[in-house]
């Protein structure tokens, strides 16, 4: 690797997030059904409109899991041995994790855990001002795939791993269990892992949360489509598509979809897409969980469940799970 490569002040590599970014749009609309990962919802734009979600009345989980956290602090923090490690995976902002970092001051470290190494670095400057004793070590990864822990987290006595946000229902069912399956082996013996995953509920509560009134849901969903147009030349027209959310029961999750409102051609890099009258492509799902269900996708992997919280709703879940000492790797994979 050359010295300009290892400066930490060089931008991300441009070309190689724009191909992965083109190759997935163009993959995933040259297929029937016609669809996109949810993560390229996040450009700045999106990213703004995520955070006016979570204030609309109708989208329930932040509000919740927020409650969740705050009424039961004091427990979950019970949870944590003195001198324990907290690792976040896809920190974002870490507003919860200050909930858990102030009801459990016997953690020695903190660990976010994100993509974008940019806010990472802007965060942990600010915990460390806040936390003055806490050891803030943040790591740039892919949290889907194995990644090293820094020196001082793997010699913690324990580490404690935290998985707010609902974003396990992100995933789907099997790729939900790699990822609990890797946690398991990034964490280390005895460890801990708390997730926030929203509840399985009345499907009328579900589809509000997700068609808000004020249309917040569906600009974001649309936003994506202003982003295939300005980073991929794409000619979408947003007028010509609607934002389309409702709960499979099912598959039990709340499926995203852009309507096409008539037949039409769309280009992108030069392809050409047809579209029939109401043909979708598939943008999202967000899969909602039992503790109970949630609970045997855990055990399947090894984790064996420690404790379960809701908000006074009960539309939220944050459940607590600890490592079996039988190995991960001898048990039967999902
Ligand atoms: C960030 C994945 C938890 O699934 O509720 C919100 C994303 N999509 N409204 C969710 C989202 C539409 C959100 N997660």
């Amino acid at each position: 690797m050359d010295a300009l490569a290892r400066s930490p002040r060089r931008p991300q590599p441009q070309g190689a997030d724009l191909s992965a970014f083109a190759t997935d749009v163009l993959n995933g609309l040259g297929t029937t059904p016609k669809r996109v990962p949810a993560k390229y919802f996040y450009d700045g734009a999106g990213s703004l409109l995520f955070e006016q979600i979570t204030e609309v009345p109708e989208y329930y989980p932040t509000r919740c899991e927020m409650q969740a956290l705050r009424d039961h602090a004091a427990e979950i923090a019970e949870l944590v041995p003195a001198g324990a490690a907290l690792v976040e995976f896809g920190s974002g902002s870490n507003k919860k994790a200050r909930i858990v970092l102030g009801a459990a001051p016997q953690l020695a470290a903190y660990v976010p855990v994100d993509i974008s190494g940019e806010m990472l670095a802007r965060e942990a400057a600010e915990l460390r001002a806040d936390y003055p004793k806490l050891k803030v070590l943040p790591v740039v990864a892919d949290f889907c795939y194995p990644f090293d822990l820094p020196r001082e987290a793997k010699a913690a006595p324990v580490r404690i791993g935290f998985f707010p946000g609902s974003t396990i229902g992100n995933f789907e069912p099997h790729d939900a269990a790699a990822f609990l399956r890797n946690a398991a082996r990034i964490l280390g013996p005895k460890s801990t892992l708390i997730i926030g995953a929203d509840l399985i509920k009345d499907a009328d509560i579900l589809n509000a949360a997700y068609n808000d009134a004020a249309g917040v849901t569906a600009a974001f969903n649309l936003n994506l489509l202003t982003r295939i147009n300005r980073e991929l030349g794409g000619t979408f027209k947003r007028e010509c598509f609607e934002h389309h959310a409702f709960f499979n029961r099912e598959r039990s999750r709340i499926e995203m979809h852009l309507a096409s409102l008539k037949r039409q051609k769309v280009k992108v890099m030069g392809e050409t897409i047809d579209f029939r009258a109401g043909e979708t492509i598939h943008t999202e799902n967000s899969y909602k969980y039992s503790v109970d269900s949630l609970r045997a996708l855990a055990r399947g992997v090894g984790w064996l469940p420690a404790g379960v919280w809701t908000d006074t709703q009960g539309y939220f879940s944050i459940q607590a799970f600890t490592l079996s000492e039988e190995p991960v790797a001898a048990r039967p994979a999902v």
